[in-house]
């Protein structure tokens, strides 16, 4: 038959989270209605993000605008709008975000079971040039009826009940997994929806990509120097990977899981646990990475094992298709 010039049957992220979560007869909806104050989050944010250069031109930003307030930067919008909204969901007890340098407790209440950990808007040097930026989250789940505390947050990504990100990109895109595969939707901007359009991610067992920022190259250690002229120089007669860095984790993420290959933010002499967070970078991308197939790797052991002690922790990080960490995690033991 011929395409159907309007699809008629759609299926939202909310329909989708709805569908998951109905599979277990003690959900109560709450999941849905956290996620759905993410979404909100991440449809404000990308609004924001698209009409950044048009606000400075107004005159909007970094100065004052015609009502004569400050406007904010955009990730200090972000931020705010992410604690609104999730405070607002009544889901949520413990808030951890990259802006904020203390988790924040949600007030009685307003408290719900579940603790959210996220960088509302990363790639900081990205933004001011247009180039693709993004959101990351985690999302743990206290145990019914205990008070929250810290340590309900300081736990492996492993424990986490669910993890995406969002891609303010040539098109936004919302990449999720609640521990059962990886999907990925478009926002239809007619819409104001995310669409299913990238259902189960697989990542490709073997990439063609590597993707580091090669300027720490002096500071690294020997197996992440190895690692990276094996990329250039492939000992085996196989082709050579080609090299992609955009900058922004999201981004680079994002290709690596579509496209296959190695994202890797390696330790360095002058940042012994390299520069991306734990918490709300490494943890939710790993757990992305293992539910498409792929691996996570610190340098000393499973990604998704690690066990932070305090919020903001750093580690290095290796992750993508199973084959090409499998590689660096070879070098590392023979160390
Ligand atoms: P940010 O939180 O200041 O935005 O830093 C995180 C970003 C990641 O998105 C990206 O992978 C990395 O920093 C790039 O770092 P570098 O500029 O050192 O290559
Ligand atoms: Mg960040």
């Amino acid at each position: 038959h011929a395409a159907d010039a309007h699809r008629t049957d759609l299926m939202t992220i909310t329909r989708f989270v709805l569908n998951e979560q109905s599979k277990y007869p003690e959900s109560r909806g709450d999941f849905t209605i956290l996620m759905s104050h993410i979404v909100l989050g991440c449809k404000f944010v990308c609004s924001a993000v698209n009409k950044a250069g048009l606000a400075k031109l107004i005159g909007l930003a970094g100065e004052t605008n015609v009502q004569g307030e400050e406007q904010k930067k955009l990730d200090v919008l972000s931020n705010e709008v992410f604690i609104k909204a999730l405070v607002s969901s009544g889901r949520t007890c413990i808030l951890v975000s990259e802006e904020d340098e203390e988790a924040l407790f949600v007030e009685h209440s307003k408290s719900g079971k579940y603790c959210v950990v996220f960088d509302p808007l990363d790639g900081s040097s990205n933004i001011d040039c247009g180039v693709s930026i993004g959101t990351i989250f985690g999302i743990y789940l206290i145990k019914d009826g205990v008070e929250p505390t810290i340590g309900d947050v300081l736990q492996p990504g492993k424990n986490m009940v669910a993890a995406g990100y969002c891609m303010y990109g040539s098109s936004c895109m919302l990449v999720l997994s609640t521990g059962s595969g990886v999907n990925g939707f478009t926002l239809d901007p007619s819409l104001g929806e995310f669409i299913l359009t990238h259902p189960d991610i697989k990542i490709p067992k073997k990439g063609k990509i590597y993707s580091v920022n090669e300027g720490n190259a002096k500071n690294w250690d020997e197996a992440t120097a190895k690692y990276v002229d094996r990329c250039k120089f492939p000992e085996d007669g196989s082709a050579a990977k080609s090299l992609r860095y955009v900058g922004s984790m999201v981004a680079d993420v994002h290709r690596t899981l579509l496209y296959g290959g190695i994202f890797l933010y390696p330790a360095d002499k002058k940042s012994p646990n390299g520069k991306l967070r734990v918490l709300y970078e490494v943890f939710p991308m790993s757990f992305l990475m293992e539910q498409a197939g792929g691996q996570a790797f610190t340098g000393k052991q499973r990604a998704l094992d690690f066990v932070p002690s305090k919020i903001h922790e750093r580690s290095p990080i290796f992750l993508g298709s199973y084959d090409d960490v499998e590689e660096i995690k070879e070098l590392y033991a023979s160390q």
